[in-house]
């Protein structure tokens, strides 16, 4: 969508305060918190989708990224009971036969199966074991760099980390400071939900509080840890209570700089304590990616997590604010298909995701965990017989 379009839109019979946001966006303006209500509540997905997509162009052009990665889910044991997951197995269930604990060894194994390929990044993340623990995982993370230096290790939620902390007895600064040391490179963004303390008083009343969950992310940041931040929406928060958890993460992305990416987390209400709440529609969840992305005006990427979306609402988010569709994957992880999500087994290959990218008209670029540009596939591909990774 050019300016052009944009200005268009302004001088059309729209609603006078959605007329001021638009021109808030084209002026590279600041919305407020009243405004990002008033999107959610009068924005058509066609006129929040235009501004999305405006500011997507100006900030990344065509550039869409997606990264070669995969997934170790050491243990879906966890002390929290959190009411939307599928995934966790309470202690008391340890003995069911979906429930898995792996070892130190099998960890590390199956980084090593991946010798000789391409995969730039390892997502460590899983419930909440209480055996194990910082210095269990630290020492696992550097037996990893031992194995594959130049794995990038995105590793542990704030709501793992905070119980590590808690049960070696250091802050959050030290225990972060020994995962770094032993090789860890950044966080990844689960455990958010929502942060309006009403409604995580009612679905995950146990783990971290919304304030130890930012006073965790800032601390990473301060030590030279950047992370990812999500948002799970769609179940029993209100339209001011998404933007209100924009705006604790807005504002401290202003103090620290340290987020690279929003992911937006569509609630699937398969096989958990809330399911008889409905899943919103896939207009909601593109409205919610272009509401995200005028938002966080200070947030450089906005991803649609493909494994939890779907592949066909993901290719479509990339008109609608989304600039990333995260990885392979590899059919690593099982949070997702767990709760009902399309994807079962979640991999795809390079040349799936490449088509992807370019079956919307974006140019598909291989990126880092940190957003540098590996590789840029505008020329991959043309041959339907080229072999996949
Ligand atoms: O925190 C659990 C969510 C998150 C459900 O940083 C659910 O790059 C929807 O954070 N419906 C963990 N969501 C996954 C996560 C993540 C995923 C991909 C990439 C990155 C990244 C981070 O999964 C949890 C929770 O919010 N979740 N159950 C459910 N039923
Ligand atoms: Fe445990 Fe995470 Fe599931 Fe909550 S969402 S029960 S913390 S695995």
């Amino acid at each position: 969508m050019s300016l052009e379009n944009i200005n268009m839109l302004l001088k059309s019979d729209i609603d006078a305060d959605l007329k001021i946001i638009a021109q808030k966006v084209i002026n590279r303006e600041r919305i407020s918190f009243d405004e990002g209500v008033t999107l959610y509540k009068k924005g058509e997905l066609t006129f929040v989708g235009a501004l999305a997509n405006y500011i997507r162009e100006r900030k990344h052009g065509d550039n869409t990224y997606f990264n070669k990665n995969f997934h170790v889910e050491p243990t879906n044991i966890c002390v929290f009971d959190c009411k939307f997951c599928a995934y966790s197995k309470l202690l008391r269930a340890k003995t069911d036969y979906d429930a898995w604990e792996l070892t130190e060894e099998q960890i590390v194994d199956k980084v090593k199966s991946y010798e000789g390929t391409a995969v730039t990044e390892v997502h460590i993340v899983g419930g909440v074991h209480p055996k194990m623990g910082l210095h269990y995982f630290a020492n696992i993370i550097k037996k990893i760099k031992e194995v594959r230096p130049d794995i990038h290790v995105k590793a542990f939620t704030a709501v793992e980390l905070e119980y590590m902390c808690r049960k070696a007895k250091v802050s959050y600064r030290e225990g972060l400071q020994i995962l770094k040391d032993h090789g860890q490179n950044s966080l990844p963004g689960g455990g958010a939900e929502i942060f309006a303390e009403a409604i995580r008083e009612e679905i995950c009343k146990d783990k971290c509080t919304s304030d130890q969950w930012l006073e965790i992310h800032q601390t990473a940041h301060e030590i030279g840890m950047p992370s990812n931040a999500t948002m799970l929406y769609g179940h029993i928060e209100s339209f001011e209570d998404r933007i209100d958890h924009m705006n604790r993460l807005r504002e401290l992305q202003d103090k620290t700089g340290g987020f690279n990416t929003f992911i937006p987390l569509k609630y699937r209400n398969g096989n958990n304590q809330m399911s008889y709440v409905s899943e919103v529609s896939v207009v909601e969840d593109l409205k919610n990616y272009a509401i995200a992305r005028i938002y966080m005006d200070n947030f450089p990427h906005l991803k649609a997590y493909w494994p939890m979306i779907g592949r066909d609402t993901a290719q479509i988010s990339l008109s609608f604010g989304v600039n990333d569709i995260d990885g392979t994957i590899d059919d690593t992880t099982k949070i997702y298909s767990m709760a009902g999500a399309e994807e079962q087994n979640p991999a795809m290959t390079t040349e799936q995701l490449v088509k992807m990218i370019k079956q919307v008209n974006r140019k598909p670029v291989e990126r880092d965990s940190v957003y540098n540009i590996i590789k840029d596939y505008t020329n991959e591909f043309e041959d339907e017989k080229v072999a996949a990774y």
